[in-house]
This record gives C-alpha cells, structure tokens and sequence, in this order.
C-alpha cells in the first residue's frame, strides 16, 4: 500500500510543468503557454498548438505490429482496448470530449504523443543511489549523461510492457551503468508525475522513484560502466547546481531521497544545507 505522504506529493505538488511546455526535442513545436493558462480549468480561447507523434511511434502501433511497443493512433481505440486509463497512483484519467487523455499537469502547447508511445501515462522507473565520496565525504549519486539532451540523470528507464516496476528499476540500473544491484530494499521517495521534456497534452511520463544508500564497502565493490542508453556514467556530487542542472525532475526527486533519508534513518550523512532543502511545488 502506498503511504499518505507519497500519496499527497504525487497528486498535489508534482502536478505543474515547466519543461513540459517549454522544452521542445527534435520534431516538437510548441505553442507558448503562459504560466496562468497551464490549467485546463482555464479558459484559453487562442489556444491552437499543433499535434505531433514522431514516425517511430506510429511505426511501432501494437496492433498492427508483431513486437510493436506503441498504442494505436485513436485513442478511443486505446481505452477499449485497454479499459480505462489510470495513473500510476490509481487516479483516473480525464479525457477530452474527442477521447484524448488530458495532461494532468494542464496545458503543454503540442497534441499527439511525440516521441511517447502510450496515450495517457508512461510509466517509468527511477532507482537514485548514493554513496559518501571516499576521498571527502561529499554525497554523490551515481547518475548518467542522456545521450537525447546530454543532461546527467538518474539512472533510469521505461517499464515494459507487463513488467513489474521493481524489476525495471534493477533492470534500467543495470543497463545504464553496468552494475547489478539488489535494489530489492530500496526506498520509495517518489509516485507520479515527471516533468519530462517529451510530455504533450496527451501523453506524459510517470514514474516509481526509488534510493538506496550505499555503504563504503558496498560502494567500493561496484565498477560502474555505461551502458548503450548512456553517454557516460559518473559519482555525481550532489550540490545544488548539480541538483538544478539534472534531467526533467530528477533534481525534486533526489531533493525528496535526501529529504526521506534524513526524516527516516538518516543514513546517508549530511548532505550540504541547500541539496536537503524540502521540495518545493516546482522548481524547474
Ligand atoms: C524520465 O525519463 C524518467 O524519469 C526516466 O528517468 C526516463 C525514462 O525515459 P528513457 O530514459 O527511457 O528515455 O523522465
């Protein structure tokens, strides 16, 4: 069962973009949405942003192809097909009146799916693991540079289609730096939205977030190594430029990791004052 706090902090806090709407990877043009009209409770009469999905994603429609990752281009189809959509916390998901799924973080000046598969919510996956540096204690994680923006990163990934999330943490974790890990006794930090570049008015990431800490000796056995989905792999101090400078919501995600270590066991050490701020509604 899910917890009260994690609960609260995946369908309050999480729940406005930046990046979102203004970020725009290859193929992506966004119309502008001004901060007071993100809201679909917001009348935004002007508001007329062209749909995109990339032509991979059209290629990989499930049901037209064998090992197809993608959903079909009607998302009516979709929700027949696979029943209602819900989000990774059980929440419903609105539709407009042609069917689409709304973005529950509000508007993000493109329609479509753009580079996402699934209509609604597509679930991630997000293991963040620590350790105290050897040589002067500073807390780092051990984080990736993203090949499609080159931003450093948690080590994280997509869930496959029917797999279970604890496995796509260890999986990704794996595929992304080389290191199999138990991550069985992880903790949860996170539930809910991310605000991913990639997100349209239709189609948003969500993603399962979870920390562990490692001991020095623990830390001391592993060589991580980057995989094929990276560019790089390295012990990132965790500083606060370091924090503001991550991928799409990775910075709130390592923020609540340090914040939940420090209100549960604390024993991660003690970060700088500013990487172990509380999270605020949205930073980026
Ligand atoms: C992020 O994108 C998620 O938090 C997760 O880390 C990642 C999943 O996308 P890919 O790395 O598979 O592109 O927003």
């Amino acid at each position: 069962m899910l917890d009260a706090p994690v609960m609260q902090a995946a369908t309050a806090e999480s729940l406005v973009h930046v990046k979102a709407r203004t970020e725009s990877p290859p193929g992506y043009s966004r119309v502008p949405v001004p901060a007071e009209k993100v809201s679909w409770a917001t009348a935004f009469e002007a508001y007329a942003p062209q749909s995109y999905t990339a032509p991979q994603v059209l290629q990989n429609d499930l049901t037209l192809r064998p090992g197809g990752w993608a959903d079909e281009a009607d998302p009516v189809k979709t929700v027949a097909r696979r029943g209602p959509l819900r989000s990774v916390t059980g929440r419903p998901i609105q539709l407009d009146a042609s069917g689409h799924p709304l973005n529950p973080a509000g508007r993000t000046g493109i329609r479509g799916r753009g580079l996402l598969g699934k209509w609604g919510p597509n679930f991630a996956a997000d293991p963040i693991v620590t350790r105290l540096a050897p040589l002067n204690g500073e807390l780092e994680m051990l984080a990736i540079r993203r090949k499609d923006n080159g931003h450093w990163a948690i080590p994280g990934g997509m869930v496959d289609f029917g797999e279970d999330v604890s496995a796509t943490l260890a999986r990704e974790f794996e595929e992304e730096t080389g290191v199999a890990l138990d991550l069985s006794d992880a903790r949860l930090v996170y539930l809910g939205y991310v605000d991913d570049p990639r997100n349209t008015d239709h189609a948003w990431i969500e993603s399962t977030v979870k920390h562990k800490h490692l001991d020095p000796v623990m830390a001391s056995r592993i060589a991580p190594l980057a995989g094929d989905d990276a560019a790089a792999v390295q012990w990132l101090p965790l500083t606060p430029e370091n924090l503001a400078r991550l991928h799409a919501s990775h910075g709130d995600f390592v923020r609540r990791a340090l914040a939940s270590a420090a209100a549960g066991s604390g024993d991660v050490g003690t970060p700088s004052p500013d990487s172990n701020e509380s999270p605020t509604p949205r930073t980026r």
